[in-house]
């Protein structure tokens, strides 16, 4: 079947004329005993959970063994913790990688149900809000698919990622309730419950073991465990995901006396850790709330891995060699103070050794250099809901910062410690995570080497050997095979079978770059990809567009480093240039935009805005009405993606230079065969190296120049000036051409640019307007442009989750994988 050495069967296997009607009972008996409903009645929802449940028995299946599997074997096993995990829906994945997509599609079909259908229902696990907790949903699908034993330690909010509605083209927020027909994937786990105390006070010597946190108030953490199959069904991982409940559900005192809201006030507050995700991509204004969660989630993970350690092996020295700790972002920074608590406070280890242990076990990502996104929290704050951690923290800084003085008399030790005395004591998480870590990485060539030169250049000549770099990676098995069949179908007869199981067959179908005949095949697959999003955009935007138009698509939250605003002024000079010149043969183009800007990111709501405002004008013009039209799809999310990026014809990544970490719609795009417009900016770079320069667009400036215009801008007059079109544009987006009801609409957005361009739109402008042109020209001949697509889709493998799951095992974490790696050719 494949060409790999080993490749075991199914652990799910049964003799093909009996499985669809076995797979049938399966889904009758679930109907029936789980949810108590006779067929003649259901729902699709009742379909849908009952379909969920016959699944995720054979998930189970797989699961038990591998979980028994790594603990009888005593496998190292990595625990990759993390606020966010922004998983989507599950049910087509899972039965796709379990290899039962065909037979449950018969079988439901054959109980009257259409399985594409009720896999629609599935409400999304929004519980992220993009690349960060996407990432960490690839990797755990990608840890069960190559075979790392693991474990993924977040929170089960209540509420994830707000939805987003379109109303008059603002962003309005609704609250998102992916629980309300309860989640049929997860096995509640009373008996794994662990208290996480708040507050208090510490008492007792400075000797490991004699000192005592008596904490103000306990939550109890309980574990929710969601498994998680990898390709094929040989293995899966454990997503184990936390919620806090009160230890007392009602005071009685107060209940007694007849305060019935005071009687419930202790339970709201301790239940409240899990309410909500934060939407995290908003200035992070020291909310009490959120170090709640973090050290909630941190706590309940730490405690829960040491005990399972120390019940299996009776030790803890050895934690390094079977635990490897990843986290994501510093969200889960605490965890180093929280293991030398355990070490030394619990298990009575001396300073020393616990440090060892420590900084052996952890490891650390960083997915952001934006000075306002790094975290910090104030001492004070520290102090009072974490007394013992603060004191931890305070010691790992003494002894880390006499260590400097010893080795480096010369070091800024005020840039070099925990606490930063600049404005208010605060902690630096980044600080804390990157000294307590072993390995810390970058996420993408780029990024990991601006990481060496800004936010962590002091620490990097401390530790030199200490930052690395994994560029991001994709699961394909979601982003390719689930989300788009019809090139699947082509790549498996282009590529051989074997492409399923070893994504890096896929440059094979380089060969076929010129190949007239897959041209052929490749524009059919696209049309039918963007009929599929043309429904949508008519349902949800009221909008018709035209299938044969170039799908031109920026999808990804609103930011201003993200630069949709460069897009949509781009958006308006060329559809003057097409009233001007309406004889001209104009490429006509779809301009698509989806995403949610943070709930308090005002000048990212006004994007928005703008967008949709510029959607109305332009959209009912006759004069351009077949060459030009633009959307704004609302509630941007992962099924969403599912289908956009299957139909995008052109990908935009066209971050300000040096602020994309890595990006990784942009790998998802240019797999799946659009061509990407962007610039040299994080994972772009190494997109464009494998591709080659013949088949992305790039334009822009470099991050070293945006450093230097940073350091010394050219004044704004000056550069529009200089500029084609580009006063027009902005005259008439601060004038309210776009705003006719609301002339001044736009007049600040206008002259927040004119005052500063620290995302270089207005400098970038003149390079993304004639990068455009040049796309126009790829497009309007098919042969380079299918030639294109081909070479993105053949030499995007490297950018698999597999590959850097392997990475992340052999350079940082120290495990084995446990199923044979690709054949490279
Ligand atoms: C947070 C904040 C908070 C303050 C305002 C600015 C700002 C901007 C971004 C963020 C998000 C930081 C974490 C994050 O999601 N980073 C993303 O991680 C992806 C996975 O590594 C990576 O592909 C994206 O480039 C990176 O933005």
């Amino acid at each position: 079947m494949t060409e790999t050495a080993t490749s075991p069967q199914p652990a799910v296997h049964f003799e093909p004329d009996d499985q669809v009607e076995r797979l049938k009972a399966e889904i009758l008996r679930k109907l029936a005993y789980s949810l108590g409903k006779d067929p003649a009645v259901a729902q699709p929802h009742d379909w849908l959970t009952a379909g969920i449940l016959a699944a995720r028995d054979h998930v189970v299946d797989v699961w038990q063994h591998s979980t028994r599997e790594s603990y009888d074997t005593g496998r190292k096993r990595v625990y990759y913790l993390s606020l966010e995990f922004l998983i989507g829906r599950s049910f087509a994945d899972t039965l796709n990688n379990l290899g039962l997509t065909g037979p449950f599609a018969q079988a439901m079909r054959e109980l009257g149900v259409d399985l594409n259908e009720i896999e629609t229902i599935e409400p999304d696990a929004a519980l992220g809000n993009g690349g960060l907790g996407r990432l960490a949903a690839c990797y755990m699908e990608a840890m069960a698919s190559t075979g790392v034993p693991a474990l993924g330690y977040g929170i089960r909010y209540d509420h994830g990622l707000f939805k987003q509605r379109i109303d008059g083209g603002k962003q309005i927020e609704v609250p998102e309730d992916w629980l309300s027909f309860r989640n049929p994937w997860e096995f509640e786990r009373r008996e794994s419950a662990y208290k996480i105390g708040f507050g208090g006070s510490v008492t007792g010597t400075d000797k490991p073991g004699e000192i005592f946190w008596a904490p103000e108030e306990t939550v109890f953490a309980v574990a929710y465990d969601t498994p998680i199959v990898g390709w094929r069904g040989r293995e899966a991982t454990t997503l184990r995901l936390w919620r806090a409940r009160a230890m007392h559900p009602l005071s009685l005192d107060a209940f007694n006396q007849g305060d019935l809201i005071g009687a419930v006030a202790e339970r709201n507050r301790a239940e409240a850790i899990s309410k909500v995700l934060y939407p995290n991509d908003s200035t992070p204004t020291g909310q009490e709330l959120r170090l709640r969660q973090e050290f909630f989630f941190t706590s309940a993970s730490l405690q829960d891995l040491v005990r399972r350690h120390y019940r299996q092996f009776g030790r803890l020295d050895d934690l390094a060699d079977k635990v490897a700790i990843q986290l994501n972002d510093t969200h889960p920074s605490l965890a180093v103070a929280e293991l030398m608590r355990l070490l030394i406070d619990q298990h009575k280890m001396d300073w020393e050794q616990a440090w060892e242990v420590t900084n052996a076990t952890i490891s650390y990502t960083n997915h952001t250099l934006l000075p306002e996104a790094l975290e910090t929290w104030p001492v004070a704050l520290m102090e009072r809901l974490l007394p013992r951690h603060m004191q931890i923290i305070f010691g790992i800084n003494a002894r880390f910062l006499d260590g400097v003085r010893r080795e480096q008399p010369d070091a800024d030790l005020a840039t070099l410690s925990l606490i930063d005395e600049s404005h208010g004591r605060r902690v630096r998480m980044a600080h804390l995570a990157f000294v307590g870590s072993h390995k810390v990485n970058g996420v993408s060539a780029l990024h990991s080497n601006l990481m060496k030169e800004t936010v962590f250049a002091p620490l990097h000549r401390v530790f030199p050997d200490r930052i690395t770099n994994v560029t991001n990676g994709i699961t394909p098995r979601r982003w390719l095979f689930n989300a788009n069949p019809g090139l699947t179908k082509l790549l498996k007869e282009t590529c051989g079978e074997a492409v399923l199981d070893d994504i890096g067959l896929i440059r094979r179908f380089g060969a076929h770059a010129s190949d007239k005949a897959v041209h052929e095949r490749l524009m059919a697959i696209r049309r039918e990809n963007k009929l599929k999003l043309a429904k949508i955009i008519r349902q949800d935007c009221g909008v018709t567009v035209d299938p044969d138009a170039l799908f031109d698509v920026q999808i990804k939250r609103i930011h201003e480093y993200k630069r949709q605003l460069l897009n949509i002024l781009e958006t308006i000079a060329l559809y003057d240039a097409i009233r001007s010149e309406p004889y001209r043969d104009w490429a006509p183009r779809v301009k698509i935009f989806a995403g949610k800007a943070a709930s308090n990111y005002a000048t990212a709501k006004s994007i928005i805005n703008l967008i949709n405002d510029v959607a109305a004008v332009v959209n009912n013009d006759i004069t351009t009405r077949d060459r030009l039209k633009v959307v704004f799809l609302p509630n941007y999310n992962v099924s969403l993606a599912e289908v956009i990026i299957p139909a995008a014809d052109l990908s935009e990544q066209i971050s300000t230079a040096g602020m994309e970490a890595s990006g990784t719609g942009n790998m998802k795009f240019a797999l799946n065969g659009a061509v990407t417009i962007g610039t040299l900016d994080g994972a772009n770079i190494e997109i464009g190296e494998r591709v080659g320069a013949d088949n992305i667009v790039i334009f822009g400036m470099t991050a070293e120049q945006v450093e230097a215009a940073k350091r010394n801008p050219r004044p704004t007059a000056e550069v529009i000036a200089a500029t084609p079109h580009l006063e027009g544009v902005l005259d008439a987006v601060a004038g309210g051409a776009y705003s006719p009801r609301e002339r001044g609409r736009y007049q600040g957005l206008v002259d927040g640019l004119r005052a500063n361009d620290w995302f270089m739109v207005l400098n970038d402008f003149e390079s993304y307007r004639q990068a455009q042109r040049h796309v126009d020209g790829l497009w309007a001949d098919p042969a380079t442009w299918w030639r294109m697509s081909v070479t993105n889709t053949a030499h995007c493998a490297w950018f698999s989750a597999d590959r850097a799951i392997r990475e992340y095992a052999e350079r940082i974490w120290n495990v084995p994988v446990g199923l044979p790696a690709q054949t490279a050719e």
